[in-house]
């Protein structure tokens, strides 16, 4: 919920640093598309309602950065004006386990898609930020089939942001959902993962294993640092996403989830699918390292999920050779809008139980 200040202004925590924000700081700040660096926004005395809304759009509030842990940054206005604290959302998972395009399938397919017929409104929680992830993440693997570059490890701030509504149900405020995709590289060492201060607050994670992550000893190394590192896990919400399934695509059960067409919030379905990629994690999985979620974690659930929808070449490592057609991307979205209680109801509530 979110927190009052001494000076009654409500605050909202950072989920880069965990400062306490306000809205009432004062100045408000915005991108300049040119210099890459933030402006002062300017809202004129004469501005009508319509056309703040309007410049809010685009606003920016300065985090105060209370310890200096990290470099000054700024979180979207609407990050900051949410009547309920943010969802925050982490992605887990070695290094090349499919991560960052499971990530750009699923916004894009959400974005096509729309999420109406499920009693959800999506969109942008920042537009330039949003228009940013699409032109160098969506755009790119899905339109123009071109293989993602492997996240930088300097990153650590999220990537994306929502702006989720439950449309059944009217009294529900909007709800901001960012997601973290930082590199998979050294997220086996759990003093790495410490360093990020997100981990400390995050309410539901994107656990991604690809087939390959099955054959090797060592990889849910990233999966057991994070889960040893976050409290209160009984609290929180998870889905553990079989990526790259294609790479499995004839082998049962998987078979049957990735013809699956149409993504569900029917808490029985989704148990169905998690039993399923559960035994077949099961059959593969050496050191059961990848179904801690499903024993540590509060709510959970297991789906298969491939971001390409076929394999991939190897002969042209920037572009894939067939067209990228994504399978199951929002699925875990969707089941993760449920377990966080984006998506209220008697239903949703059900999901990952
Ligand atoms: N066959 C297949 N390959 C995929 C799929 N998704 C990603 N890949 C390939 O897997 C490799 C790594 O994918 P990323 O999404 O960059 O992996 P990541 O987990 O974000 O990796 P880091 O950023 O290093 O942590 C790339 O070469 C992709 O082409 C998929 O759905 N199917
Ligand atoms: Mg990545
Ligand atoms: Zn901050």
């Amino acid at each position: 919920m979110i927190e009052t200040t001494s000076s009654t202004s409500p605050t909202v925590r950072c989920p880069m640093c965990l400062s306490r924000v306000a809205l009432d700081t004062g100045q408000l700040w915005v991108l300049d598309g040119k210099t890459g660096m933030h402006r002062p926004l300017d809202l004129p005395s004469g501005i009508n309602p319509d056309q703040k809304r309007r410049r809010l759009r685009l606003a920016k509030v300065r985090c105060p950065n209370q310890i200096g842990e990290y470099p000054e940054h700024y979180l979207p206005y609407h990050y900051v004006d949410q009547a309920e604290e943010p969802v925050v959302i982490a992605m887990v998972g070695a290094s090349a386990s499919g991560k960052t395009h499971l990530l750009a399938a699923m916004i894009g397919k959400i974005h096509e898609q729309g999420l109406r017929g499920f009693g959800l409104s999506v969109s942008p929680l920042d537009i330039a930020e949003y228009e940013h992830f699409t032109s160098t993440h969506v755009r790119p693997f899905l339109m123009g089939n071109a293989v993602l570059l492997r996240t930088n490890h300097d990153v650590w701030e999220f990537v994306i942001g929502l702006t989720v509504e439950d449309t059944d149900d009217a009294d529900s405020p909007p709800r901001a959902v960012v997601f973290f995709d930082i590199s998979g590289d050294g997220m086996s060492v759990t003093s790495h993962i410490a360093k990020h201060a997100f981990f400390d607050v995050v309410d539901g994670f994107i656990f991604v294993v690809s087939p390959e992550d099955l054959e090797r000893d060592d990889s849910a190394a990233a999966f057991s640092a994070v889960l040893d590192l976050v409290k209160d896990k009984e609290d929180k919400a998870a889905v553990v996403v079989l990526a790259k399934a294609d790479q499995c695509r004839f082998d049962y059960p998987v078979d049957r989830w990735l013809r699956e067409e149409e993504p569900t919030l029917d808490p029985a379905r989704i148990r169905e699918e998690s039993r399923d990629i559960y035994s077949y994690i099961v059959g593969k999985d050496k050191g059961a390292g990848y179904l801690r979620p499903w024993t540590e974690v509060g709510r959970v659930a297991l789906h298969a999920a491939s971001a390409t929808g076929a394999p991939s070449s190897d002969d042209d490592t920037s572009r894939y050779a067939r067209p990228v057609r994504p399978r199951r991307t929002v699925q875990p979205f969707l089941s993760l809008m449920a377990m966080t209680g984006v998506k209220k109801g008697a239903e949703a509530g059900k999901v990952g139980d």
